[in-house]
């Protein structure tokens, strides 16, 4: 008896399994009914892509009412702005002015993350020109891309070789030896040829380009920087209206092993020219015993928006060559930096130096951040200002503000690092 029950135990245990396993093949094989594998869903996908494009491209051979009819529907439903959005494009005449950017074919990415904040925060509401200048022709990726994302005229241009190789008067070997040592003392830049030629044509040349014989205003632009706040107003009209012809973001000491007689030439200079310094210049920013030595403050030149004809007059003229004559851009590793400052501190008026808080701006390593939260916030400003340099013992902007009797901008107290 208890085996009969048994059997019957495992019959009944048998058909419930027999009914389980029947409905669960039946729910699975709805489930594969309507179940996609990918590539079938890739596959739908892109026939229903094609046909959205095919009847958009339908469209657009629709005359041009059934076009507007077509975009009155699509915004049907939600609120059109009846508020007055500023212009495209600011109104009113323009200067004339270029930006201008040194570069290899190879930094053409670098310079294209430039050129998008420089358009972004400025320029696409001016639309200037940009100047590209290469010691080499340019390619066509860096044309096409860099075309692609200035709204003014692009134009490139190859510098020519007398612009761009050593002077006869340069003794080669003395250079060499030099360029040696610089590299064994681990100076930065200090073995390189290519960077004295780069240099020294920011000191005395890139004004002189044919191409940028057609302008008045520059504004400098180098690879990889960037532009923190918006810029609404011209600031090539503002120069010109303030009667400023150089300019500046963060300024420095500069590195004293590239320029040991840099000071030694500047006054054989002053004594040969003095015809040529300023009554009222920036001495006083340059040096710290009226004249006697150099203090290594220099405005930083990666960014400059300045005056070209100031550039090609006698006075910068006798300057640069003056200097080069004494052969420090390839003897030891003069920058254009310190050049062109401390041509702006001698020869022109202290008042005809402006420092543009307002134009945020990066290039490694350093930040300027605009001092002062209104001027922030007014301007959409994206820098942290505890990264700004200026009040930092190594910035020399506290001393262009002490030295122009300047009241340094509201809020600085508080931003001292
Ligand atoms: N055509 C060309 N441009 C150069 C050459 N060397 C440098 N440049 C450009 O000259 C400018 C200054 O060079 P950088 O390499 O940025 O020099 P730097 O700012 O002192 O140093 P970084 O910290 O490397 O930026 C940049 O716009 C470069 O693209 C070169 O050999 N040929
Ligand atoms: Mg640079």
């Amino acid at each position: 008896m208890a085996g009969t029950q048994r059997y019957l135990r495992y019959i009944v245990f048998a058909f419930v399994c027999l009914v389980l396993i029947f409905f669960i093949s039946s729910s699975s094989s709805v489930g594969q009914g309507s179940l996609k594998s990918p590539s079938e869903i890739l596959k739908e996908q892109s026939a229903s892509w094609r046909g959205s494009h095919q009847e958009e491209a339908h469209d657009s051979e629709k005359p041009a009412q059934d076009a507007s009819a077509a975009k009155g529907s699509a915004t049907t439903g939600t609120t059109l702005n009846t508020h007055a959005l500023p212009p495209a494009t600011a109104p009113g005449e323009r200067m004339n002015a270029t930006f201008v950017t040194l570069a290899r074919n190879g930094d053409v990415w670098e310079i294209a993350r430039s050129i998008r904040q420089v358009e972004d925060r400025f320029n696409r509401k001016f639309n200037y020109d940009w100047v590209f200048l290469n010691d080499a022709e340019f390619d066509d990726t860096f044309k096409k891309v860099t075309t692609s994302l200035v709204s003014g005229k692009t134009k490139y241009g190859k510098i020519s070789t007398d612009h761009w190789s050593f002077p006869s008067w340069i003794d080669q070997e003395k250079a060499a030896k030099v360029r040696q040592e610089m590299k064994e003392k681990k100076i930065i830049y200090g073995d390189s040829i290519s960077y004295r030629h780069m240099c020294r044509y920011e000191s005395g040349f890139f004004f002189r380009h044919p191409l940028m014989l057609d302008y008045e205003w520059y504004w400098r632009v180098e690879p990889s920087i960037e532009l923190f706040c918006d810029i609404e107003y011209d600031t090539f009209k503002f120069m010109a209206e303030n009667k400023k012809k150089y300019s500046f973001v963060l300024s420095l000491y500069e590195y004293v092993e590239t320029i040991p007689t840099l000071w030694d030439a500047t006054k054989s200079f002053i004594e040969k020219f003095p015809q040529h310094i300023a009554q009222g210049n920036s001495m006083a920013f340059l040096s710290d015993d009226d004249g006697k030595t150099y203090n290594h403050c220099h405005f930083w030149s990666n960014f400059e928006i300045g005056n070209l004809n100031w550039l090609r007059s006698d006075a910068y003229l006798d300057f640069f060559n003056h200097l080069d004559q004494a052969g420090g851009f390839f003897y030891e590793r003069w920058g254009d930096a310190p050049v062109h400052s401390i041509a702006a501190g001698l020869m022109l008026k202290k008042d005809e130096i402006h420092f543009f808080n307002d134009i945020a701006y990066y290039h490694v390593p350093f930040t300027h951040c605009p001092t002062g939260e209104k001027t922030r916030l007014d301007n959409k400003c994206h820098c942290n200002p505890k990264d700004n340099f200026d009040w930092n013992g190594y910035s020399c902007t506290a001393r262009y503000f002490e030295i122009n009797n300047m009241q340094k901008p509201e809020g600085y107290e508080k931003e001292h690092s």
